[in-house]
């Protein structure tokens, strides 16, 4: 029996921009993989959220801007650690748009992130400060939508960031696993899986809706 897809559901498409996929400054294996399902999937929902990684040129995650450091590197913030990542995403270029291939006309909402060139920001709900927030929690909120279905890059990043702050927020959330992709770096795959079952991120498969 198909999992029902209801009018309170909002499916959240994280990051599906140029930099995540193959060839990206930031490439997630197999990103480009997912678009497809994601365009199938965003059919069956009324209300769709996108989010997208949006950093100024000096970011603070890049690890160009930390002389001697290197991409997946870590350094200490006064937020915690952070790992620094090759430049990706920065604002009004071609690497930061969203994917050409994505089709979702309907998507009601791009959230952008990790504007702040002194803080990160993985979730769509707030930033690594653990501070600022994005308003997506709010929206959601005054839209009376409930129930939140994860998709997209990267899992063990913004997608899984995103629906740990979604139980945080008293959401309902569940990630659709063949809809993401991961980085994994030094284990981060399994340990955001781990994370998400113990904060209660329900985990299924596309099929479930879609067959
Ligand atoms: C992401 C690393 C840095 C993501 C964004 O979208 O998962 N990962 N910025
Ligand atoms: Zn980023």
């Amino acid at each position: 029996m198909a999992l029902s897809i209801y009018p309170d559901d909002v499916l959240i498409v994280v990051d599906v921009q140029n930099d995540f996929l193959p060839r990206g400054n930031l490439a997630v294996a197999d990103g480009d993989a997912i678009i497809p399902l994601i365009n199938r999937l965003a059919k069956k929902f009324t209300n769709v959220v996108l989010t997208q990684d949006w950093h100024p040129a000096d970011h603070i995650s890049f690890a160009s801007n930390h002389p001697g450091k290197a991409p997946f590197e870590t350094i200490e913030l006064t937020y915690g650690t952070q790992v620094l990542w090759p430049d990706h995403c920065v604002w009004q270029t071609r690497g930061a748009e969203l994917a050409d291939k994505l089709d979702i006309p309907h998507a009601q909402l791009i959230i952008r992130k990790g504007y702040d060139r002194a803080v990160d920001s993985y979730s769509a709900f707030e930033e690594a400060d653990r501070l600022s927030r994005t308003g997506l929690s709010s929206y959601l909120r005054e839209r009376g939508l409930s129930q939140l279905y994860v998709v997209g890059l990267a899992t063990d990043y913004c997608v899984g960031w995103t629906a740990l702050d979604g139980v945080v927020g008293g959401f309902d959330v569940t990630v659709i696993e063949d809809a993401t992709r991961g980085i994994d770096n030094a284990g981060s795959l399994d340990r955001a899986w781990a994370d998400m079952a113990d904060a209660g991120v329900k985990r299924i498969a596309s099929r479930q809706i879609l067959d």
